[in-house]
Protein backbone atom coordinates (compact mmCIF):
# COMPACT_ATOMS: atom_id res chain seq x y z
CA UNK A 1 0.00 0.00 0.00
CA UNK A 2 1.43 3.38 -1.13
CA UNK A 3 0.51 6.99 -0.42
CA UNK A 4 -1.11 7.03 -4.22
CA UNK A 5 -2.88 4.25 -3.26
CA UNK A 6 -5.36 6.26 -1.51
CA UNK A 7 -7.87 8.33 -2.52
CA UNK A 8 -9.15 12.06 -1.73
CA UNK A 9 -11.01 10.93 1.57
CA UNK A 10 -8.57 8.69 2.44
CA UNK A 11 -6.06 11.61 2.41
CA UNK A 12 -7.65 14.48 4.33
CA UNK A 13 -6.19 15.67 7.64
CA UNK A 14 -8.23 15.54 10.40
CA UNK A 15 -9.07 19.10 10.62
CA UNK A 16 -10.28 18.19 7.18
CA UNK A 17 -12.66 15.06 8.00
CA UNK A 18 -13.92 16.91 10.94
CA UNK A 19 -15.13 19.84 8.95
CA UNK A 20 -16.33 17.51 6.15
CA UNK A 21 -18.54 15.79 8.17
CA UNK A 22 -19.58 18.73 9.75
CA UNK A 23 -20.91 20.00 6.48
CA UNK A 24 -22.16 17.29 5.58
CA UNK A 25 -23.76 16.45 8.88
CA UNK A 26 -25.75 19.72 8.39
CA UNK A 27 -26.82 18.68 4.91
CA UNK A 28 -28.13 15.52 5.35
CA UNK A 29 -29.87 16.93 8.65
CA UNK A 30 -31.55 19.78 6.65
CA UNK A 31 -32.25 17.31 3.73
CA UNK A 32 -34.87 14.76 5.96
CA UNK A 33 -36.08 17.69 7.68
CA UNK A 34 -37.38 19.22 4.55
CA UNK A 35 -38.60 16.03 3.08
CA UNK A 36 -39.25 13.01 5.22
CA UNK A 37 -42.15 13.62 7.06
CA UNK A 38 -41.23 10.81 9.68
CA UNK A 39 -37.58 12.81 10.24
CA UNK A 40 -39.73 16.45 10.24
CA UNK A 41 -42.24 14.98 13.21
CA UNK A 42 -39.25 12.99 14.94
CA UNK A 43 -37.43 16.68 15.05
CA UNK A 44 -40.17 18.63 16.33
CA UNK A 45 -41.11 15.57 19.22
CA UNK A 46 -37.63 16.04 20.48
CA UNK A 47 -37.58 19.79 19.49
CA UNK A 48 -34.58 20.27 17.17
CA UNK A 49 -33.89 21.67 14.33
CA UNK A 50 -31.26 21.83 11.90
CA UNK A 51 -29.95 24.80 12.60
CA UNK A 52 -29.43 23.04 16.20
CA UNK A 53 -26.47 21.26 14.54
CA UNK A 54 -23.29 23.67 14.76
CA UNK A 55 -20.85 20.78 15.89
CA UNK A 56 -20.53 17.10 15.48
CA UNK A 57 -21.36 16.50 19.44
CA UNK A 58 -25.10 18.00 18.99
CA UNK A 59 -25.55 14.52 16.91
CA UNK A 60 -26.36 13.46 20.26
CA UNK A 61 -29.80 15.70 20.06
CA UNK A 62 -31.04 14.20 16.90
CA UNK A 63 -33.43 11.40 16.98
CA UNK A 64 -32.51 7.16 16.48
CA UNK A 65 -34.01 5.46 13.82
CA UNK A 66 -35.14 2.14 14.52
CA UNK A 67 -35.62 -1.24 11.65
CA UNK A 68 -39.32 -0.88 12.81
CA UNK A 69 -39.45 2.88 11.70
CA UNK A 70 -38.40 1.68 8.29
CA UNK A 71 -41.27 -0.93 8.82
CA UNK A 72 -43.40 1.74 9.80
CA UNK A 73 -42.70 3.71 6.55
CA UNK A 74 -42.46 0.33 4.25
CA UNK A 75 -41.24 0.64 1.59
CA UNK A 76 -40.60 4.09 0.44
CA UNK A 77 -41.71 6.49 3.19
CA UNK A 78 -38.06 7.17 4.31
CA UNK A 79 -36.59 8.35 0.59
CA UNK A 80 -35.78 11.71 0.84
CA UNK A 81 -35.91 11.51 -2.98
CA UNK A 82 -38.66 11.16 -5.60
CA UNK A 83 -38.98 7.63 -6.99
CA UNK A 84 -37.29 8.66 -10.46
CA UNK A 85 -34.86 9.71 -8.69
CA UNK A 86 -34.19 6.19 -7.55
CA UNK A 87 -31.93 3.82 -9.31
CA UNK A 88 -31.76 0.98 -7.42
CA UNK A 89 -33.98 -0.55 -4.03
CA UNK A 90 -32.53 -3.87 -1.85
CA UNK A 91 -34.60 -5.13 0.45
CA UNK A 92 -33.67 -7.33 3.50
CA UNK A 93 -35.55 -10.79 3.02
CA UNK A 94 -37.67 -10.05 5.78
CA UNK A 95 -38.26 -13.84 7.94
CA UNK A 96 -39.73 -12.08 10.68
CA UNK A 97 -42.52 -9.15 9.57
CA UNK A 98 -42.07 -6.77 6.59
CA UNK A 99 -38.79 -6.55 4.27
CA UNK A 100 -36.66 -3.27 5.15
CA UNK A 101 -36.93 -1.29 1.87
CA UNK A 102 -33.83 0.65 1.05
CA UNK A 103 -32.61 3.22 -2.11
CA UNK A 104 -30.00 4.15 -3.99
CA UNK A 105 -29.43 7.38 -6.54
CA UNK A 106 -27.05 7.39 -9.02
CA UNK A 107 -24.83 9.18 -7.03
CA UNK A 108 -25.53 7.09 -4.29
CA UNK A 109 -24.19 4.14 -6.33
CA UNK A 110 -21.10 5.69 -7.19
CA UNK A 111 -20.07 6.64 -3.77
CA UNK A 112 -20.87 3.03 -2.48
CA UNK A 113 -18.79 2.07 -6.18
CA UNK A 114 -15.79 3.82 -4.83
CA UNK A 115 -16.06 2.57 -1.38
CA UNK A 116 -16.46 -1.09 -2.19
CA UNK A 117 -13.08 -0.42 -4.18
CA UNK A 118 -11.40 1.37 -1.13
CA UNK A 119 -12.17 -1.38 0.62
CA UNK A 120 -10.88 -4.12 -1.93
CA UNK A 121 -7.11 -2.21 -1.91
CA UNK A 122 -7.14 -1.53 1.65
CA UNK A 123 -7.41 -5.46 1.63
CA UNK A 124 -4.16 -5.64 0.02
CA UNK A 125 -6.51 -5.95 -4.05
CA UNK A 126 -5.25 -4.38 -6.91
CA UNK A 127 -6.83 -2.77 -9.47
CA UNK A 128 -6.58 -4.81 -12.83
CA UNK A 129 -7.30 -7.49 -10.93
CA UNK A 130 -10.15 -10.26 -11.12
CA UNK A 131 -12.54 -10.46 -8.29
CA UNK A 132 -14.80 -14.22 -7.90
CA UNK A 133 -18.23 -12.70 -6.19
CA UNK A 134 -20.11 -15.29 -4.28
CA UNK A 135 -22.59 -12.71 -2.21
CA UNK A 136 -25.60 -13.64 -2.97
CA UNK A 137 -27.27 -11.12 -5.47
CA UNK A 138 -30.74 -9.95 -5.92
CA UNK A 139 -32.46 -7.95 -3.21
CA UNK A 140 -29.62 -8.92 -0.99
CA UNK A 141 -27.33 -6.02 -0.34
CA UNK A 142 -24.10 -8.21 -0.84
CA UNK A 143 -23.42 -9.50 -4.45
CA UNK A 144 -24.80 -6.20 -6.24
CA UNK A 145 -23.08 -3.69 -3.51
CA UNK A 146 -19.44 -5.66 -4.14
CA UNK A 147 -20.29 -5.81 -7.50
CA UNK A 148 -19.68 -1.68 -7.56
CA UNK A 149 -15.79 -2.74 -7.92
CA UNK A 150 -16.19 -3.00 -11.73
CA UNK A 151 -16.64 0.72 -12.26
CA UNK A 152 -13.06 1.26 -10.35
CA UNK A 153 -10.92 -0.82 -12.18
CA UNK A 154 -11.68 -4.55 -11.11
CA UNK A 155 -13.07 -7.50 -13.11
CA UNK A 156 -16.11 -9.01 -11.51
CA UNK A 157 -17.26 -12.23 -11.83
CA UNK A 158 -21.10 -12.18 -10.73
CA UNK A 159 -21.00 -15.81 -9.54
CA UNK A 160 -23.38 -14.96 -6.75
CA UNK A 161 -23.55 -17.67 -4.11
CA UNK A 162 -24.64 -21.27 -4.60
CA UNK A 163 -23.87 -23.95 -7.55
CA UNK A 164 -20.64 -24.84 -5.77
CA UNK A 165 -19.28 -27.18 -8.10
CA UNK A 166 -19.20 -24.25 -10.41
CA UNK A 167 -17.63 -22.04 -8.13
CA UNK A 168 -14.63 -24.47 -7.77
CA UNK A 169 -14.65 -24.84 -11.66
CA UNK A 170 -14.53 -20.99 -12.41
CA UNK A 171 -11.83 -20.45 -9.83
CA UNK A 172 -9.73 -23.19 -11.50
CA UNK A 173 -10.45 -21.74 -14.69
CA UNK A 174 -10.59 -17.94 -14.47
CA UNK A 175 -7.76 -17.65 -11.79
CA UNK A 176 -9.36 -14.75 -9.78
CA UNK A 177 -6.80 -13.33 -7.39
CA UNK A 178 -9.43 -12.24 -4.75
CA UNK A 179 -12.62 -14.01 -3.29
CA UNK A 180 -15.70 -12.31 -1.85
CA UNK A 181 -18.10 -14.41 0.01
CA UNK A 182 -19.57 -14.98 3.75
CA UNK A 183 -16.95 -16.67 6.03
CA UNK A 184 -19.61 -19.69 6.00
CA UNK A 185 -19.66 -19.85 2.24
CA UNK A 186 -16.07 -19.75 1.77
CA UNK A 187 -16.09 -22.93 4.16
CA UNK A 188 -18.87 -24.70 2.07
CA UNK A 189 -16.42 -23.98 -1.14
CA UNK A 190 -13.59 -25.33 0.57
CA UNK A 191 -15.32 -29.01 1.05
CA UNK A 192 -16.24 -28.54 -2.45
CA UNK A 193 -12.40 -28.45 -3.71
CA UNK A 194 -11.56 -31.08 -0.62
CA UNK A 195 -14.40 -33.20 -2.72
CA UNK A 196 -13.47 -32.73 -6.29
CA UNK A 197 -9.25 -33.66 -4.76
CA UNK A 198 -7.91 -30.13 -5.94
CA UNK A 199 -5.64 -28.55 -3.65
CA UNK A 200 -6.98 -25.28 -2.41
CA UNK A 201 -3.56 -23.64 -1.53
CA UNK A 202 -2.85 -24.58 -5.05
CA UNK A 203 -5.16 -21.47 -6.95
CA UNK A 204 -4.44 -18.18 -7.92
CA UNK A 205 -6.53 -16.56 -5.28
CA UNK A 206 -4.70 -13.97 -2.44
CA UNK A 207 -7.27 -12.33 -0.59
CA UNK A 208 -10.25 -12.83 0.57
CA UNK A 209 -12.98 -10.42 1.45
CA UNK A 210 -15.60 -11.91 4.23
CA UNK A 211 -18.01 -10.42 5.99
CA UNK A 212 -22.15 -10.16 6.17
CA UNK A 213 -22.04 -12.57 9.41
CA UNK A 214 -20.02 -13.17 12.23
CA UNK A 215 -16.68 -14.29 12.72
CA UNK A 216 -14.02 -15.44 14.48
CA UNK A 217 -9.84 -14.74 14.56
CA UNK A 218 -9.92 -18.45 14.84
CA UNK A 219 -11.90 -19.06 12.16
CA UNK A 220 -9.30 -16.40 9.61
CA UNK A 221 -6.87 -18.48 10.67
CA UNK A 222 -8.97 -21.52 9.28
CA UNK A 223 -9.39 -19.74 6.13
CA UNK A 224 -6.28 -18.07 5.37
CA UNK A 225 -4.35 -21.42 5.89
CA UNK A 226 -7.07 -23.59 4.08
CA UNK A 227 -6.35 -21.42 0.79
CA UNK A 228 -3.01 -20.02 1.34
CA UNK A 229 -4.28 -16.65 1.54
CA UNK A 230 -5.51 -13.64 3.27
CA UNK A 231 -8.82 -12.97 4.59
CA UNK A 232 -10.19 -9.55 5.86
CA UNK A 233 -13.32 -8.53 7.54
CA UNK A 234 -15.84 -6.51 5.79
CA UNK A 235 -18.46 -5.21 7.41
CA UNK A 236 -21.68 -3.26 6.24
CA UNK A 237 -25.80 -3.39 6.70
CA UNK A 238 -28.34 -2.49 4.21
CA UNK A 239 -29.59 0.23 6.01
CA UNK A 240 -26.21 2.36 6.47
CA UNK A 241 -25.42 1.10 2.63
CA UNK A 242 -24.78 -2.36 2.52
CA UNK A 243 -21.01 -4.21 2.30
CA UNK A 244 -18.01 -1.51 2.55
CA UNK A 245 -19.54 0.80 5.72
CA UNK A 246 -16.11 -0.69 7.12
CA UNK A 247 -13.40 -2.37 6.11
CA UNK A 248 -9.92 -3.99 8.03
CA UNK A 249 -6.76 -3.25 6.03
CA UNK A 250 -4.55 -6.60 5.14
CA UNK A 251 -1.83 -4.37 6.79
CA UNK A 252 -2.91 -4.46 10.13
CA UNK A 253 -6.51 -6.83 10.58
CA UNK A 254 -7.03 -5.12 13.49
CA UNK A 255 -11.23 -4.79 12.90
CA UNK A 256 -12.59 -2.68 10.11
CA UNK A 257 -11.96 0.68 9.69
CA UNK A 258 -14.94 3.04 9.37
CA UNK A 259 -15.15 5.11 6.17
CA UNK A 260 -15.68 8.04 8.21
CA UNK A 261 -15.84 10.44 5.73
CA UNK A 262 -19.37 8.64 4.78
CA UNK A 263 -20.50 7.53 8.00
CA UNK A 264 -20.53 8.76 11.47
CA UNK A 265 -20.19 6.18 14.33
CA UNK A 266 -21.72 6.19 17.96
CA UNK A 267 -21.67 3.64 20.36
CA UNK A 268 -24.69 3.80 22.70
CA UNK A 269 -25.75 1.81 25.74
CA UNK A 270 -28.23 -0.76 23.91
CA UNK A 271 -30.58 -0.39 26.89
CA UNK A 272 -30.57 3.49 27.34
CA UNK A 273 -29.56 4.94 24.43
CA UNK A 274 -26.60 6.84 26.06
CA UNK A 275 -23.68 7.80 23.97
CA UNK A 276 -20.51 5.72 25.84
CA UNK A 277 -17.38 6.52 24.94
CA UNK A 278 -14.53 5.08 22.77
CA UNK A 279 -13.29 1.69 23.89
CA UNK A 280 -16.64 1.09 25.81
CA UNK A 281 -18.57 -1.95 24.40
CA UNK A 282 -21.91 -1.05 23.24
CA UNK A 283 -24.19 -1.33 20.38
CA UNK A 284 -23.15 0.84 17.11
CA UNK A 285 -25.09 3.59 15.88
CA UNK A 286 -24.23 5.26 12.20
CA UNK A 287 -25.33 8.32 10.50
CA UNK A 288 -24.96 8.57 7.13
CA UNK A 289 -23.12 12.20 5.92
CA UNK A 290 -23.50 11.42 2.05
CA UNK A 291 -26.46 9.16 0.80
CA UNK A 292 -28.84 11.16 -1.03
CA UNK A 293 -32.23 8.47 -1.53
CA UNK A 294 -32.32 7.25 1.87
CA UNK A 295 -30.23 9.38 4.22
CA UNK A 296 -29.91 7.80 7.80
CA UNK A 297 -30.05 9.64 11.30
CA UNK A 298 -28.78 7.72 14.04
CA UNK A 299 -29.30 3.93 12.98
CA UNK A 300 -29.58 1.35 15.81
CA UNK A 301 -27.49 -1.42 14.14
CA UNK A 302 -28.18 -3.87 16.95
CA UNK A 303 -24.76 -4.34 16.25
CA UNK A 304 -22.18 -5.39 19.53
CA UNK A 305 -19.09 -3.68 19.32
CA UNK A 306 -16.16 -1.05 20.75
CA UNK A 307 -14.77 1.93 19.14
CA UNK A 308 -11.22 1.94 18.41
CA UNK A 309 -8.74 4.37 17.40
CA UNK A 310 -7.62 4.18 13.56
CA UNK A 311 -4.32 2.72 12.42
CA UNK A 312 -3.70 1.33 8.58
CA UNK A 313 -5.91 5.22 8.39
CA UNK A 314 -5.49 6.78 11.38
CA UNK A 315 -7.73 9.43 10.76
CA UNK A 316 -10.69 6.48 10.51
CA UNK A 317 -11.71 4.36 14.02
CA UNK A 318 -11.99 1.02 13.70
CA UNK A 319 -14.91 -1.15 15.02
CA UNK A 320 -13.58 -4.18 17.07
CA UNK A 321 -14.83 -7.69 15.41
CA UNK A 322 -18.88 -7.68 15.76
CA UNK A 323 -19.41 -9.69 18.64
CA UNK A 324 -22.58 -10.49 18.24
CA UNK A 325 -26.45 -9.18 17.18
CA UNK A 326 -28.07 -8.48 20.25
CA UNK A 327 -30.73 -10.33 18.73
CA UNK A 328 -27.98 -13.17 18.42
CA UNK A 329 -27.61 -13.16 22.56
CA UNK A 330 -28.35 -16.05 23.78
CA UNK A 331 -29.75 -16.11 27.82
CA UNK A 332 -29.34 -19.85 29.13
CA UNK A 333 -29.80 -20.30 33.07
CA UNK A 334 -28.92 -16.22 33.17
CA UNK A 335 -25.40 -16.70 30.81
CA UNK A 336 -25.30 -14.17 28.12
CA UNK A 337 -23.76 -16.43 25.36
CA UNK A 338 -23.32 -15.20 21.57
CA UNK A 339 -22.41 -18.00 18.92
CA UNK A 340 -18.97 -16.89 18.56
CA UNK A 341 -17.91 -16.96 22.37
CA UNK A 342 -18.67 -20.89 21.34
CA UNK A 343 -16.72 -20.68 17.79
CA UNK A 344 -13.81 -19.52 19.46
CA UNK A 345 -13.88 -22.31 21.84
CA UNK A 346 -14.82 -24.78 19.09
CA UNK A 347 -11.35 -23.80 17.47
CA UNK A 348 -9.03 -24.64 20.43
CA UNK A 349 -10.17 -28.63 19.88
CA UNK A 350 -7.99 -30.47 16.87
CA UNK A 351 -10.48 -32.60 15.71
CA UNK A 352 -13.62 -30.62 15.75
CA UNK A 353 -14.46 -29.02 12.63
CA UNK A 354 -15.62 -25.29 11.88
CA UNK A 355 -18.72 -26.91 10.95
CA UNK A 356 -21.43 -26.27 13.75
CA UNK A 357 -25.04 -24.98 15.04
CA UNK A 358 -26.35 -24.29 18.41
CA UNK A 359 -29.52 -25.86 19.35
CA UNK A 360 -32.05 -24.34 21.95
CA UNK A 361 -34.54 -26.61 23.45
CA UNK A 362 -36.30 -25.81 26.40
CA UNK A 363 -37.41 -29.72 28.45
CA UNK A 364 -38.97 -28.34 31.51
CA UNK A 365 -38.22 -25.24 32.78
CA UNK A 366 -34.84 -24.51 31.96
CA UNK A 367 -33.12 -23.67 28.39
CA UNK A 368 -30.76 -25.96 27.19
CA UNK A 369 -28.00 -25.46 25.02
CA UNK A 370 -26.87 -28.44 22.44
CA UNK A 371 -23.54 -27.80 20.41
CA UNK A 372 -23.83 -29.71 16.70
CA UNK A 373 -20.63 -30.02 15.79
CA UNK A 374 -18.34 -32.00 13.10
CA UNK A 375 -15.82 -34.07 13.68
CA UNK A 376 -12.93 -33.43 10.78
CA UNK A 377 -12.69 -35.16 7.91
CA UNK A 378 -10.05 -38.49 9.12
CA UNK A 379 -10.26 -38.05 12.64
CA UNK A 380 -10.81 -41.82 14.02
CA UNK A 381 -13.02 -42.94 17.19
CA UNK A 382 -9.93 -42.84 19.18
CA UNK A 383 -9.43 -39.35 18.64
CA UNK A 384 -13.36 -38.92 19.48
CA UNK A 385 -13.82 -40.79 22.72
CA UNK A 386 -14.69 -38.27 25.71
CA UNK A 387 -14.01 -35.38 23.85
CA UNK A 388 -17.82 -34.30 23.85
CA UNK A 389 -17.00 -34.18 27.56
CA UNK A 390 -14.08 -32.09 27.27
CA UNK A 391 -15.34 -29.89 24.78
CA UNK A 392 -18.35 -29.48 26.94
CA UNK A 393 -15.95 -28.78 30.40
CA UNK A 394 -14.28 -26.10 28.68
CA UNK A 395 -17.45 -24.46 27.24
CA UNK A 396 -18.04 -23.87 30.94
CA UNK A 397 -15.18 -22.71 32.16
CA UNK A 398 -14.69 -20.13 29.48
CA UNK A 399 -18.23 -18.82 29.08
CA UNK A 400 -19.92 -20.39 32.45
CA UNK A 401 -22.50 -21.93 30.88
CA UNK A 402 -23.82 -25.88 30.70
CA UNK A 403 -24.25 -27.59 27.51
CA UNK A 404 -24.28 -30.64 25.95
CA UNK A 405 -21.82 -31.43 23.13
CA UNK A 406 -23.30 -34.06 20.37
CA UNK A 407 -20.34 -34.66 17.62
CA UNK A 408 -21.49 -35.54 14.36
CA UNK A 409 -19.62 -37.01 11.25
CA UNK A 410 -18.31 -35.11 8.38
CA UNK A 411 -21.47 -33.73 5.72
CA UNK A 412 -23.93 -34.40 8.78
CA UNK A 413 -24.48 -30.25 9.10
CA UNK A 414 -26.34 -28.25 7.03
CA UNK A 415 -23.60 -26.09 4.98
CA UNK A 416 -24.31 -21.84 4.42
CA UNK A 417 -24.69 -20.60 1.21
CA UNK A 418 -24.93 -17.12 2.35
CA UNK A 419 -25.56 -16.36 6.26
CA UNK A 420 -25.55 -18.94 8.73
CA UNK A 421 -28.28 -19.63 10.86
CA UNK A 422 -25.94 -20.71 13.87
CA UNK A 423 -29.30 -20.91 16.41
CA UNK A 424 -31.31 -23.38 15.67
CA UNK A 425 -34.13 -22.25 18.36
CA UNK A 426 -36.70 -25.35 19.36
CA UNK A 427 -38.13 -23.75 22.82
CA UNK A 428 -42.00 -24.12 22.38
CA UNK A 429 -43.41 -20.25 22.81
CA UNK A 430 -39.94 -18.31 21.87
CA UNK A 431 -39.23 -16.22 19.12
O1 LIG B 1 -24.97 -8.30 5.26
C1 LIG B 1 -24.05 -6.32 4.25
C2 LIG B 1 -22.82 -7.06 3.89
C3 LIG B 1 -22.79 -7.85 2.76
C4 LIG B 1 -21.66 -6.90 4.64
C5 LIG B 1 -21.62 -8.50 2.40
C6 LIG B 1 -20.49 -7.53 4.30
C7 LIG B 1 -20.48 -8.33 3.17
P1 LIG B 1 -27.57 -6.97 5.81
O2 LIG B 1 -28.10 -8.17 5.13
O3 LIG B 1 -28.46 -5.77 5.93
O4 LIG B 1 -26.28 -6.45 5.12
O5 LIG B 1 -27.12 -7.45 7.25
C8 LIG B 1 -26.46 -6.56 8.10
O6 LIG B 1 -25.13 -8.35 9.05
O7 LIG B 1 -26.12 -5.55 11.04
C9 LIG B 1 -24.50 -7.40 11.11
O8 LIG B 1 -25.33 -7.96 12.11
C10 LIG B 1 -24.16 -8.46 10.09
N1 LIG B 1 -22.82 -8.23 9.55
C11 LIG B 1 -22.49 -7.64 8.39
N2 LIG B 1 -21.12 -7.64 8.24
C12 LIG B 1 -20.62 -8.23 9.35
C13 LIG B 1 -19.31 -8.54 9.82
C14 LIG B 1 -25.12 -7.14 4.92
N3 LIG B 1 -18.22 -8.26 9.10
C15 LIG B 1 -26.04 -7.27 9.36
N4 LIG B 1 -19.19 -9.14 11.03
C16 LIG B 1 -25.27 -6.38 10.28
C17 LIG B 1 -20.27 -9.44 11.77
C18 LIG B 1 -21.70 -8.60 10.18
N5 LIG B 1 -21.52 -9.20 11.38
Amino acid sequence: MTETDLDAGERMSLDELRSDQLKNLKTTVTSVYERVPFYRKAFDDLGVTPADITSLDDIAKLPFTNKQDLRDNYPFGLFAVPQDQVARIHASSGTTGLPTVVGYTLGDLDRWGSLIARSIIGAGGKRGQMMHNAYGYGLFTGGLGVHGAERHGFTVVPISGGQTPRQVQLIQDFKPDIITATPTYLLTILDEFHKQGIDPTSTSLKTAICGAEPWTDEMRKEIENSFNINAVDIYGLSEVMGPGVACESAETKDGPTIWEDHFYPEIVDPFTGEVLPDGEEGELVFTSLTKEALPIIRYRTHDLATLLPGTARPNFRRISRITGRSDDLMIIRGVNVYPANVETVLFEFAPLSPHFQLVLTRPGRMDEMSVEVEAREGVGAVELDGLDKLVAARIKERLGVSCTIDIKMPGDLPRSVGKMKRIIDRREGVR
